[in-house]
């Protein structure tokens, strides 16, 4: 990791960062009534009846201020203070200590290190009425933390709403994972059409993106035929020899992640399958295009399921198409997730269904429960767009026996479901009056 440092176009933009974190988090303290508030990174999570814990992840609330990976540190925030960065090195001979150095992140805060977790806590003490968050709310309340500063709920909403609206520097930090990933998913990309194993694929993956598996934003979807028709399929990957490959996977960098699905046919595919590939990429294009402030996501999430609906009907799947198709609810079994949802430092990053900056929801539709975004598109937000089209029998199967059958032609269903499903997923920035397109320019 020593390479990094300033070299890093993120880096240019960190203080900007933490300025704006800084001013955003004293706002939400003031109107909540706190004066200090306290992140924790987090303790590690231990298996049931095991010595193992899980590969660790940091409190997305610390991380989005620091990269600074492992358990236990944390971060003192004040207004008209630097922020404070508890920093815990053990020392240790079962697993290797983090080697702190001095990366540009370190440069706005009163850094203290200390030996343990123990430490940590009492270092982290706060002035005046504090907030705690964190998952460790029982220990801060033995460190002296009042119950009603224990992880408050409306003092969190006010971070993660803050949240939607990504800073230069982690647009940046998310354009570097872009480039590491779209190298890999070409390297996949080669390796499926000489005929890899969805395992070897997943293997030419991480070793193009030079990470460990659990480095990775998410577990590698990398499914051939009729596998893709499990939306997040990560069993064993035993199947090779595949003639569509749909690959869904990002990578990292400074803690965010890049979600980036691709749908790759071989020669030997049905052409019938393959020209729905090709008219899904421009589908997934023109949503793309219609996206810039002011437009109600839900909106570009229904235009999709039209735009599928009239895609099935030229195909000769359905008999009618667009509007009709959406209102009849045929387009659903085909399309059943939604359309997107917010990036940043988690794959499924917070708010995208708050309704206010102190909290509550706005759920979607009954209908489309599984959209993740029911937000205004705003300048600044940053989501994926990912239109699916699926032959998924378990969601058919109750269709063929329902009085929507007869809209359907299910010779030519029957035909495609060997070839499992299609997603194309990009990264959104909103810009002033549109947006930029994080992954096509490394990734067509
Ligand atoms: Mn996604």
């Amino acid at each position: 990791m020593l390479q990094a440092m300033t070299t890093q176009p993120a880096a240019a933009h960190y203080l900007d960062h933490i300025r704006e974190r800084q001013v955003r988090a004293e706002a939400a303290l003031t109107t909540e009534g706190f004066e200090t508030l306290v992140l924790d990174a987090g303790s590690p999570f231990t298996h049931f009846a095991d010595d193992q814990d899980a590969p660790f992840r940091t409190n997305p609330q610390f991380a989005s201020w620091v990269p600074l990976e492992g358990p236990h540190h944390k971060l003192v925030i004040r207004a008209g203070h630097r922020p404070r960065l508890v920093v815990v090195r053990p020392d240790d001979y079962w697993y290797e200590p983090i080697e702190l150095g001095s990366p540009y992140w370190l440069e706005p805060f009163e850094v203290q290190v200390v030996p343990d977790a123990e430490r940590a806590w009492a270092a982290a003490h706060g002035h005046g009425r504090t907030a705690y968050v964190g998952d460790a709310p029982a220990q801060a309340k033995a460190h002296g933390l009042h119950d009603d500063g224990l992880n408050p709920q409306r003092l969190a909403a006010r971070l993660d709403w803050d949240r939607s609206y990504k800073t230069a520097y982690e647009v940046a930090c998310l354009e570097e994972a872009t480039r590491v990933s779209a190298r890999a998913h070409h390297e996949a990309k080669r390796a499926f059409l000489e005929g890899a194993s969805e395992l070897e694929i997943h293997h030419v993956y991480l070793k193009a993106a030079g990470c460990v598996e659990h480095a990775l934003p998410y577990e590698s979807i990398i499914a051939l035929d009729e596998k893709g028709a499990f939306l997040h399929y990560v069993n064993k990957r035993t199947k090779r020899g595949g003639r569509v490959l749909l690959i869904d996977v990002g990578a990292k960098h400074a803690g965010y992640g890049c979600d980036i699905t691709r749908t790759w046919t071989a020669p030997a595919c049905d052409t019938l399958f393959r020209d729905l590939v090709q008219a899904m990429d421009r589908i997934q294009l023109d949503l793309c295009n219609a996206v810039k402030p002011g437009v109600p996501y839900l909106q570009l999430h229904l235009d999709a399921h039209r735009r599928i609906g009239s895609l099935l009907h030229s195909a000769g799947v359905l008999d009618c198409g667009g509007d009709e198709a959406l209102a009849l609810g045929l387009t659903r079994p085909f399309f059943p997730h939604g359309l997107g949802h917010f990036l940043g430092i988690q794959v499924h990053d917070v708010a995208g269904r708050q309704a206010t900056p102190s909290g509550g929801t706005a759920p979607p539709p009954t209908d489309h429960p599984y959209l993740r975004t029911t937000r205004t598109i705003e300048e600044r937000m940053l989501f994926t767009i990912e239109p699916g089209l699926y032959f998924i029998d378990m969601l058919l199967k109750p269709m063929r026996s329902s009085p929507l059958a007869r809209h359907v032609r299910w010779d030519l269903v029957d035909r495609l479901m060997p070839c499992g499903g299609i997603r194309i997923e990009d990264n959104l920035l909103v810009t002033a009056h549109g947006h930029r397109n994080l992954t096509r320019p490394h990734l067509p």
